[in-house]
């Protein structure tokens, strides 16, 4: 057996116990470990990097950060100061890696081999991006995209277009979209991209770009290879390009949480976490039977809004026995999850019911 990773340095502050390490750059929450709260804590949150994470020090005076926007009608540098003075909210919303559910891909999908943990459910403080561009003037004529740049010091002597994180997202996005300097109430730890993250609620974990230095309306997509060719939904076999769908919204998703290995005779109480992108949620069924009969589930604790996830509970009575559990969500606009994959090369994207289950055996 290979030896338990322990935590990276920029990481240290995180509950191991919690975590699976996969690398330095990838951590997610044990299944185990994501419980019935409405809140995914901090510490529990998983954690994942295409480059090396930028210096700790860049948190040590968060409000002096700068992000350059461009593509407005006045463009102009801020620092995380001004924006503090624009305007502020708050919004609870799911963050989840477009490879979350890879590890159930059978043709062996490269990249980090996540099951269900590389999502969680946090609080996110900081200014609505719409604000900060009508205090700019609003975005020039024909900008179709919001692009975002990480702030990563990229090495000497790489095309830096083959490794920079920058994404661009519709423009429809500005509606929800906010420059976030807290999480969970607390300043952005650098590990989640302190001091200042774009976050675009309901669209993947790879659009809510860290430690954002540059925010720029623009008419194309960015050339950058993490999105013309990167995160793109492409049969298994071929190459990444800029006609197949990109990781934008999320797509309804859930799975069960506890029990996951074994249950009591008679009542045991069935978990999960539901969520539906950029849309609320409808409902969630479970299943005992391997998806052959469905009862639906009661939602647990408050609704934190259409992009936080919901918990959720049901009453199931066991049996000694095999059972393999499933869970199956709908949301507001009828979308539910279904059975199976949607292959593809990278293994983005996965809800299919079926392979989310676990099997249980009560004694
Ligand atoms: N940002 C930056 N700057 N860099 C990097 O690398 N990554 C992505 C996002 N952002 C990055 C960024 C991804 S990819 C993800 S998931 C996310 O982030 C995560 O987060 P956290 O906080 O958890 O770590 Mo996949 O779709």
């Amino acid at each position: 057996a290979e030896e338990p990773k322990s935590l990276p340095d920029y990481a240290a502050w995180k509950e191991r116990s919690a975590l699976i390490v996969h690398s330095a750059n990838t951590m997610e929450t044990q299944r185990g470990a994501i419980g019935a709260g409405v809140v995914t804590p901090s510490d529990r949150l998983f954690v994942r990097n295409n480059l090396p994470a930028p210096d700790v020090g860049i948190t040590a005076n968060p409000d002096a950060w700068e992000v350059r926007i461009d593509g407005v009608k006045n463009p102009k540098t801020l620092t995380l100061g001004d924006l503090k003075q624009m305007g502020v909210t708050t919004v609870a919303s799911v963050l989840q890696c477009s490879g979350n559910g890879r590890a159930f891909f059978p043709h062996g999908a490269s990249g980090t081999q996540w099951s269900v943990g590389a999502a969680g459910c946090v609080i996110w403080t900081g200014v609505p991006l719409k604000t900060v561009v009508e205090a700019l003037g609003g975005p020039a004529a024909g900008m179709k995209y919001i692009t975002s740049t990480g702030g990563e010091d990229l090495p000497a002597g790489v095309d830096p277009k083959s490794i920079m994180v920058e994404r661009s997202v519709p423009l429809a996005a500005l509606d929800s979209a906010l420059l976030a300097w807290e999480l969970n109430d607390e300043p952005l730890p650098h590990t989640h991209g302190g001091p200042l993250r774009m976050v675009v609620p309901g669209y993947y974990g790879v659009n809510n770009v860290k430690y954002v230095k540059n925010v720029a309306f623009t008419e194309a997509q960015t050339d950058a290879k993490i999105q013309a060719s990167g995160y793109r939904i492409r049969e298994v076999g071929k190459k990444g390009s800029p006609d197949q769908p990109s990781m934008w919204e999320m797509n309804v998703k859930s799975w069960v949480t506890a029990p996951l290995e074994t249950g009591r005779k008679g009542r045991n109480m069935i978990y999960g976490v539901a969520f539906g992108g950029t849309k609320a949620l409808d409902k969630v069924e479970v299943s005992t039977d391997g998806g052959k009969s469905w009862s639906q589930a009661q939602f647990l604790g408050p609704d934190l809004g259409p992009y936080a996830w919901r918990p959720f509970v049901m009453a199931a009575d066991l049996a000694p026995g095999e059972y393999r559990i499933v869970s199956r969500a709908t949301d507001s606009e009828g979308n539910a999850q279904p059975e199976g994959r949607m292959e593809n090369e990278r293994g983005y994207g996965h809800n299919g019911w079926s392979d989310h289950g676990v099997t249980v055996t009560v004694s």
